[in-house]
């Protein structure tokens, strides 16, 4: 059955900054955590690093053409503050330059540029002086925030403070899986607290300065209990959601932290680092919540199962990100998943999307967007029998797209009004710790010759934005 996609449902993809750039030390870049980080021995598979990535610095007219090829109608990047204002310090007129022409490449295609100020690359002397476990890092990100409108507010309406704070910190300060690599649970909670609070301080400075639409993007993954009759079962459950997907989205909406999570986390480190007038500040209204979705899980305290936190890709050991969630552990379902051993549910995409309506942005009048959804397979290139040209059926993608489009419709169809979709990622990238060795682009990347290749994924999402068709 053909379904039609609503003319209004913005369609689009999505990058990050480290992942692509390349040019780590050009025009005045100074090195950020992830510089730092992916040198660390056993940190990053391979020791890759994003020193130059998929050379998008040197190649973005050529990728915003490939953009417009495709019929994007929205293009998600974002800014590096080590280039913007290396160091955290003065601002670098050569970095901005970089976004300025990149701006105007994108709109005179017709791409709507949908921008993020900070997707987890921290300039490395800020984490020299505590990262985000120091408050002042905060004040510094309204600094850049304010750099960055002052270049580019004429011309960009959309404005995202930051790109999944929850891995930022816990995942990064807790965990020590992602840049800078601590592993305390007291800084994990530090960070989170500063990321909120530097999320909030910019959100006022973006308004003041006159920004049109500015929001947030939170990654969530849902969990359901093993057995909904078992209380433990639940309270597993309860901790993740509270940890995971309500840590971040609850203060900004409501203006306060969860009170079970409070109960858990609290005495950790979290009641000691919140200041008075924090919450409110933290709580600045917002247009836009994007929402980043990969998979929703099954969980209980009981092995055998595996523990959370799949996202261990080297031997280099890992924490729990869970404080007072440790022992929680995900039960597989019979579902095909994604080479990165993901889950493939787009029901839960539905889901997610329902609750969130319900429980924060319907009644605070916040858009819902997806920012990003997507997948890593093992791709193969093939050689078109009568072009010759290089092809890649990328059939389980190319499904994973259709399927998650779909699950949208039917949030919408639900009532839930969801405004956009963008895939992750453009092009395949650096996958952080995983480094090359996953790809998630709807267009190849050849990393020896820079060549891209729009994968049949690719030539699908522009066909439904042709088309608006399913
Ligand atoms: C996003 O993060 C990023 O924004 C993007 O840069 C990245 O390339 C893309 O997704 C693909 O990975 O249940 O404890 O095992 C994804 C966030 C957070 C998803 C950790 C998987 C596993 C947590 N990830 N999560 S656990």
């Amino acid at each position: 059955m053909q379904r039609s996609i609503p003319a209004d449902l913005v369609l689009g993809a999505a990058t990050a900054a480290y992942q692509i750039e390349g040019a780590a030390a050009e025009d005045g870049r100074r090195p950020s955590i992830w510089d730092t980080f992916s040198r660390v021995p056993g940190a990053v598979i391979d020791g890759h690093t994003g020193d130059v990535a998929c050379d998008h610095y040197h190649r973005m007219p050529a990728d915003v053409a490939l953009m417009r090829e495709l019929g994007l109608q929205t293009y998600r990047f974002s800014t590096s503050w080590a280039r913007v204002r290396p160091d955290g310090g003065a601002p670098n007129p050569k970095g901005i330059d970089f976004y300025s022409r990149l701006v105007d490449e994108l709109l005179g295609a017709g791409i709507m540029p949908w921008l993020t100020l900070y997707h987890w690359d921290l300039p490395q002397a800020l984490e020299d002086a505590g990262g985000w476990t120091n408050r002042d890092t905060a004040h510094r990100f309204v600094d850049y925030a304010r750099t960055v409108h002052e270049a580019l507010g004429d011309r960009v309406v959309n404005w995202t403070t930051m790109n999944e704070p929850w891995c930022s910190s816990f995942l990064s300060y807790t965990a020590g899986a992602h840049a800078p690599g601590r592993q305390s649970v007291e800084a994990g909670l530090q960070a989170g607290h500063h990321l909120l609070l530097a999320h909030g301080m910019a959100v006022e400075a973006l308004r003041d300065a006159g920004a049109e639409r500015v929001g947030i993007t939170l990654n969530f993954q849902p969990a359901e209990p093993l057995d909904p009759t078992s209380a433990s079962d639940r309270d597993a459950a309860r901790r993740l959601n509270d940890q995971y997907n309500r840590f971040f989205v609850h203060p900004i909406v409501r203006g306060e932290y969860p009170e079970s999570l409070l109960a858990d986390v609290g005495h950790l480190g979290l009641d000691a680092v919140v200041q008075e007038g924090d919450l409110a500040t933290i709580a600045a209204p917002i247009d836009v919540l994007g929402v980043n979705y990969y998979h929703d899980d099954v969980v209980s305290f009981a092995p055998p199962a595996t523990p959370m936190l799949q996202d261990a890709p080297t031997d280099r050991p890992i924490r729990s990100p869970y404080p007072a969630a440790e022992g929680v552990h995900a039960h597989p379902r019979d579902v095909p998943t994604t080479s990165m051993g993901w889950e493939v549910r787009p029901e839960g995409l539905t889901a997610l999307l329902r609750q969130l309506h319900e429980e924060y942005t319907g009644p605070a009048g916040i858009e819902l967007w997806v920012t990003e959804n997507g997948a890593a397979y093992d791709d193969e290139v093939e050689t078109d029998a009568a072009t010759g040209e290089a092809c890649i059926h990328d059939t389980e993608r190319t499904s994973f797209l259709r399927a998650h489009v779909g699950a949208v419709l039917d949030a919408i169809d639900a009532g839930v009004p969801v405004h956009g979709y963008m895939y992750w990622s453009l092009l395949d990238n650096y996958e952080w710790a995983w480094g090359y060795h996953k790809r998630f682009g709807i267009v190849r990347v050849d990393y020896d010759t820079q060549e891209r290749t729009v994968k049949d994924s690719g030539l699908e999402l522009a066909r439904m934005i042709r088309e608006r068709t399913l």
